[in-house]
């Protein structure tokens, strides 16, 4: 459910308790990132007697992890300021709920792109939440609909704090694990509370100065949920770096210019500046969203000029 250094919290049959690692997992999770992460299944050897009722106290260490289940899914990025090694947020996970609020703070289509690639790479089901829907805002929400629909991706429209489309969230979260992410005071925990009355998430301010939020939630947890499911509750991000992913890998990420890409005059074709490029035809006559071509430009751009960095 959470991990602090190398402790962990496990939910147990007998409730959630917290564990160790037994010495050989240690002395992996000591020279290696993300041995044991939120969302594993693992095996625990009780190191104490547990009396039925018994008041579980969350500090004291009552077993040991001594194995770990494959994984079906994971989302993972490169660590921050240590990029060579992939950090897994969390794993075992159905679907990433990609939180986003149409202002406070500013609405960045290129971040919910950067999350659906995540997401695509990593096996988990992507879901736009478009939240503070009661916020004077200029977002064409049909339009945004229209353009993740045409990719098959899902968006929701919610308002936490004027309790505005939050049956869908919970459906949606209902008998699933789950993950909530996207940049900070977007509202992702104000979400949760709204939907789990028992959760009590510590919510933050938006800063008047910046409009941003103040990263509020400190740690990836999850939480059991009363309706059936669990979900991940994660500190908010400025921006998601993407793991394992080269510039030129980007083409085949984004589905509708993949489908395009065969007919371009080079069968290597960026769909940048080349000649005979059939994306960029595919755009001007609207059959690519522009928005979306946009969004490719930008996040190859960055990919691009990330990799020479490192050169
Ligand atoms: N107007 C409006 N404000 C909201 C809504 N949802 C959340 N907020 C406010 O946005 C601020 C940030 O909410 P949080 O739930 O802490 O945001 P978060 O995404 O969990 O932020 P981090 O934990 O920092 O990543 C709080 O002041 C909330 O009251 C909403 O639907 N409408
Ligand atoms: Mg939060
Ligand atoms: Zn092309």
């Amino acid at each position: 459910m959470s991990a602090y250094g190398l402790y962990y919290r496990v939910q147990t049959e007998l409730g959630q308790i917290q564990c160790a690692l037994r010495e050989s997992l240690r002395q992996e999770a000591e020279s290696r990132h993300s041995v044991v992460v939120v969302g594993d299944n693992v095996d625990v050897e009780l190191l104490v007697d547990i009396d039925p009722g018994e008041e579980l106290k969350k500090k004291k260490t009552y077993g040991a992890i001594f194995k770990i289940y494959p994984r079906h899914s994971k989302f993972s990025r490169p660590k921050r300021g240590k990029e060579e090694i992939e950090q897994i947020v969390a794993a075992n996970i159905d679907q990433m709920l990609i939180i986003s609020a149409v202002k406070r703070p500013q609405f960045k289509m290129g971040l919910i792109d950067r999350f659906l690639i995540a997401a695509h790479q990593g096996s988990l089901e992507p879901i736009i939440v478009l939240n503070k829907i009661d916020l004077e805002h200029t977002l064409d929400l049909n339009r945004l609909e229209q353009i993740y629909k045409s990719i098959n991706v899902s968006m929701i429209t919610t308002s936490a704090t004027k309790k505005i489309g939050l049956d869908k969230f919970r459906e949606v979260l209902t008998n699933k694990h789950s993950i909530v992410v996207g940049q900070s005071g977007t509202g992702k925990s104000s979400l949760l509370n709204a939907v789990e009355k028992g959760l009590k998430l510590k919510v933050g301010e938006i800063s008047d100065y910046s409009q941003k939020g103040t990263h509020t939630t400190a740690a990836v947890e999850m939480h059991p949920l009363s309706f059936g499911g669990y979900v991940v509750d994660t500190p908010g991000l400025k921006y998601l770096g993407l793991w394992n992913i080269e510039a030129e890998d980007l083409r085949y990420l984004y589905p509708e210019i993949a489908g395009y890409s065969e007919k371009c005059r080079f069968r290597n074709c960026l769909h940048m500046s080349e000649p005979g490029c059939a994306v960029k035809e595919a755009v001007e006559e609207e059959q690519i969203y522009p928005e979306r071509y946009e969004s490719y430009l930008k996040i190859t751009g960055e990919l691009q000029a990330e990799e020479s960095f490192k050169k």
